[in-house]
């Protein structure tokens, strides 16, 4: 990195891990060392205008004011440095986080349902299809009401705070929320959304780096929101398969969604990892914004 990151470092953010990070690191970057600049320069100049225009050498106001044009200048400058900053980069930078979604070829898409005080995790499975969910079944061992007789629930991968993704893959995160309003927020990936009952929302990322980051809720959604946090653990794409294999033989053998720890236990961290790697279910992400979630 270069120079430019120290107020990045200083202020405790977290090594960037995904494709488009950069990106926000360089805004942030010159966000600051540009607010610190003006900061700087604005104090000195308060300084300045303390000891100029001091009583003592101005004993009487002069209720004309400035008659220079500096100032004018001078603040122009900031407001046209600051549009440029908004319209040239900030805005650009949103709209194709939130309209350039990747191609559905080679995607993998993720439900993620918050609730007090953890983060589940929703896959389709081998078959590639979601399978139907109903708040009436929503249990302790069912967190998200997966339907047991939909065929395509019986394979579905459900997970409670952990999720395995492979690296430089895109991944399509479809939030949503079984209780209040919570936010998905994965420092190291640079994203953040907020997980709202009743809506799907969607956002992605390519996760670059393999290891192990930390899932953390942005909202303050209740009493135990200190501990609402889950792991994202990116996998070599052998590693990811031998994981789905695992979660899919497991879903599989109940017939029903697998069991999860009860809410607010917090699950094991590092799945075990079988050898052999299995087919790549066909995930089929639909074009974002989907329809409103039934949790
Ligand atoms: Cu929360």
């Amino acid at each position: 990195m270069s120079s430019l990151a120290l107020i990045n470092e200083f202020l405790g953010q977290p090594p960037n891990a995904s494709e488009h990070g950069y990106q926000i690191d360089h805004i942030l970057e010159f966000c600051h060392w540009f607010m610190g600049t003006l900061f700087i320069g604005w104090s000195l100049f308060f300084i300045f205008v303390l000891i100029r225009f001091r009583k003592g050498r101005h004993p009487s106001a002069d209720h004309a004011g400035v008659r220079s044009g500096i100032s004018t200048h001078l603040e122009f400058s900031v407001v046209l440095i600051e549009a440029v900053l908004l319209l040239g980069f900030a805005i650009p930078l949103w709209a194709r986080r939130v309209n350039e979604f990747p191609p559905t070829k080679d995607t993998i898409l993720v439900h993620v349902v918050g609730q007090q005080f953890n983060w589940n995790f929703h896959l389709p499975g081998p078959d590639g299809q979601f399978g139907r969910r109903d708040v009436s079944l929503v249990s302790n061992s069912n967190p998200l009401g997966l339907d047991p007789n939909d065929p395509a629930a019986k394979d579905d991968i459900v997970t409670l705070g952990e999720l395995h993704v492979p690296v430089n893959r895109p991944v399509i995160v479809e939030l949503s929320s079984k209780d209040v309003i919570h936010n998905f927020c994965l420092p190291h990936m640079r994203i953040a959304g907020d997980a709202i009952p009743g809506s799907l929302i969607p956002m992605w990322f390519t996760p670059i780096k393999i290891g192990t980051y930390e899932v953390i809720c942005g909202q303050l959604c209740g009493l135990g929101h200190y501990g609402m946090k889950g792991t994202v653990v990116i996998d070599t794409p052998e590693d990811y398969q031998a994981w789905l294999k695992e979660r899919a033989e497991l879903a599989g053998t109940q017939n029903a969604p697998p069991t999860a720890p009860a809410p607010g236990q917090q699950p094991p961290g590092g799945a075990p990892k079988t050898e052999q790697p299995a087919a790549q279910p066909e995930n089929k992400p639909a074009a974002p914004p989907t329809s409103p979630s039934p949790l």
